[in-house]
């Protein structure tokens, strides 16, 4: 039975009509954010069976979800940017004109939602009302997507109360259909801030606020608007005399960007009294504030990680805030003592247990029991590592950006940028080693500009025209630095600790941010820890493997500078930016010399 409209904001009304036309479901049901109708909502996934509860004693709040099994990830392929014009979607979107996509997908969502419930889901970017949060409105028939976005999002009535009779929200129309995987598009249309997403129930691409609104969408409005969205870890290293300096860290998929974001300080640096807070794991968005400096705010509200890998000594945070109110996807199934388990949990793995799939699993088979891309959804205010300042609505000023990746080879540890433009170019050519885990060739870089290459919401010239631009207007500019914890040994053996220990490295720059210039000196490719400037001790690191780690091999140099200009070629269709060049043939002379 439909409940009343939440709202008398005339064009939020014609939004929810035209859909409802379009769709023709037989109930219409607005969230309101109250934890009586998600408990109405949940219970009715228990009974479909889209929800399954775990062992409410052991993890209350808890409950398991399985998708579609032709449903497990993002799908980049059929991910669109509707722009007029082709040239603004770039050389590394998909375009489609919006009159097609909208002609298109307009078949496809015709009563697509006969016999099923309609929700609107009202939700916030940001903290409600702040002036820098935005409002969203998602219509979508899946229940597991209203619980996630509840999660994920500031959900509910009061961002109508916030919006008043304002035209200014995106809207967002997602049907799971049939899931029919050869008619799934997920499509943004920048000019009128819409998405459409189709025939997928996956975490990106139909929870609409996190990447097709908070990056694809807002990247557009923050180009226009003069802002920053980036798909960015927001973090505060607080060092024993109690300062805190808040960091960005941009690294692709599969670099442990989760982690990083709730890092637990080694015992040394906990005895000193070092702390980490997290802010965000995944979404920034930036702004200049009337100081000068640079703000960050955590658009969202929840962590969606992926699950496998994940364990006590990985992400000790992350295993506290899943204890309880999680919503788990594709993960096995114990059935013993009905609890949860995946690969690198660093737990037993379960005798009696489903996996991913509702299968019975072998701990034997080869197939993983957890599917790879298996996923929890936590509220970041359970975990014990959120800052205080989560909930400002003005952010926390940034003095550090970190950009990394997954290289064998190349690049050291760590290196910082000479100035801002600099280190635009050095994020610009971020990049990860292809593995055996992905289809193509293998060892050869991936380039994934800013972490950004599914995300950028436009052409990705005007996107890095706009960091240069953003740069000029930030007074007190944050530094920008490199590190790639991934480079190994001759027998293919990381050379680096990782995980608590890359506080060292958080530490140095921290020291560079305070302008301790003893502890930099200068390399071809950026500044560097001077001799001592690094902490190592303790890591039983020699010498020789700590200038393995931090060397600056000519030779490697000279084909990553022609990867880069081939990467640059690829992608310049007229509108990559000058600085950006200027860099690259720096970079080449210093190299030569
Ligand atoms: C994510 C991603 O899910 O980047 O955060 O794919
Ligand atoms: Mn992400």
């Amino acid at each position: 039975m439909s409940n009343k409209p939440l709202t008398k904001n005339k064009q939020v009304l014609k939004f929810v009509d035209e859909s409802a036309k379009l769709l023709n479901p037989s109930e219409i049901i607005w969230i309101d954010g109250s934890k009586e109708q998600l408990n109405t909502i949940r219970n009715k996934c228990l009974k479909t069976g889209e929800l399954i509860e775990l062992n409410q004693e052991i993890m209350p709040g808890c409950y398991l979800h399985r998708s579609a099994v032709n449903d497990v990830a993002r799908v980049e392929d059929r991910t669109f940017i509707c722009s007029e014009k082709k040239e603004d979607a770039g050389p590394l979107n998909n375009w489609m004109a919006p009159n097609e996509a909208k002609n298109k997908l307009s078949i496809l969502f015709n009563d697509s939602m006969k016999g099923r419930t309609m929700y609107v889901i009202p939700f916030s970017m940001g903290i409600v009302g702040s002036e820098f949060a935005k409002v969203g409105i998602e219509i979508t028939d899946s229940a597991y997507v209203v619980l996630n976005m509840a999660i994920m999002t500031r959900a509910g009535k009061e961002c109508l109360d916030v919006l008043g009779d304002s035209n200014d929200f995106v809207r967002g129309l997602h049907s799971t259909c049939t899931l029919n995987a050869e008619d799934r598009y997920i499509c943004h249309f920048p000019k009128t801030n819409e998405i459409w997403s189709i025939n997928s129930g996956y975490g990106g691409n139909a929870l609409l606020g996190k990447k097709c609104f908070a990056l694809r969408i807002a990247s557009n409005q923050a180009r226009n608007e003069g802002w920053m969205a980036e798909h960015m870890v927001i973090m505060g290293v607080e060092k024993p005399n109690g300062e805190i300096k808040y960091f960005l860290a941009a690294f692709p998929s599969q670099c442990g960007k989760t982690n990083i974001a709730m890092l637990v300080p080694p015992e040394k640096y906990l005895k000193k009294g070092y702390k980490v807070w997290c802010v965000g794991d995944d979404i920034a968005w930036l702004r200049v504030g009337d100081d000068g400096r640079l703000w960050a705010m955590n658009p969202e509200n929840g962590f969606f990680g992926v699950a496998p890998g994940t364990s006590e000594k990985t992400n000790f945070n992350a295993m506290k805030a899943i204890e309880h109110d999680t919503i788990f996807t594709n993960v096995v199934h114990d059935l013993d003592n009905n609890t949860v388990w995946w690969e690198g949990m660093g737990k037993e793995c379960p005798k009696n247990a489903l996996n991913w799939k509702g299968e019975k699993f072998d701990c034997n088979s080869k197939e993983t029991g957890a599917h790879a891309n298996s996923r929890f959804t936590t509220s970041c205010k359970n975990s014990p590592a959120i800052s205080i300042e989560f909930d400002n609505p003005k952010g926390v000023p940034i003095d550090a950006i970190i950009f990394g990746g997954r290289r064998n080879d190349t690049v050291p540890l760590v290196y910082g940028a000479f100035d801002w433009d600099h280190g635009v170019f050095i994020g610009s050519t971020i990049g990860s080693s292809t593995t055996a885990a992905q289809s193509g060739v293998v060892g050869v870089t991936r380039r994934d500009p800013m972490a950004m290459l599914p995300f950028i919401g436009y052409n990705v010239g005007d996107y890095f025209k706009h960091w240069i631009d953003m740069g000029k207007k930030i007074k007190h500019q944050p530094k920008i630095f490199c590190v790639n914890w991934f480079r190994t040994d001759e027998h293919g053996k990381f050379m680096w600790p990782g995980f608590g220990e890359n506080l060292r490295v958080l530490d140095w720059m921290y020291d560079v941010c305070e302008g301790k210039d003893g502890n930099v000196k200068k390399s071809e490719i950026g500044l560097m820890p001077n001799e001592g400037g690094l902490d190592i001790e303790g890591l039983g690191l020699n010498g020789d493997l700590m200038n393995k780690l931090m060397n600056v091999d000519k030779k490697e140099w000279a084909k990553e500078i022609e990867e880069i200009k081939a990467f640059y070629t690829k992608i310049n269709d007229g509108k990559l930016p000058n600085e950006l060049k200027v860099q690259l043939d720096r970079l080449e002379m210093r190299i030569k010399n």
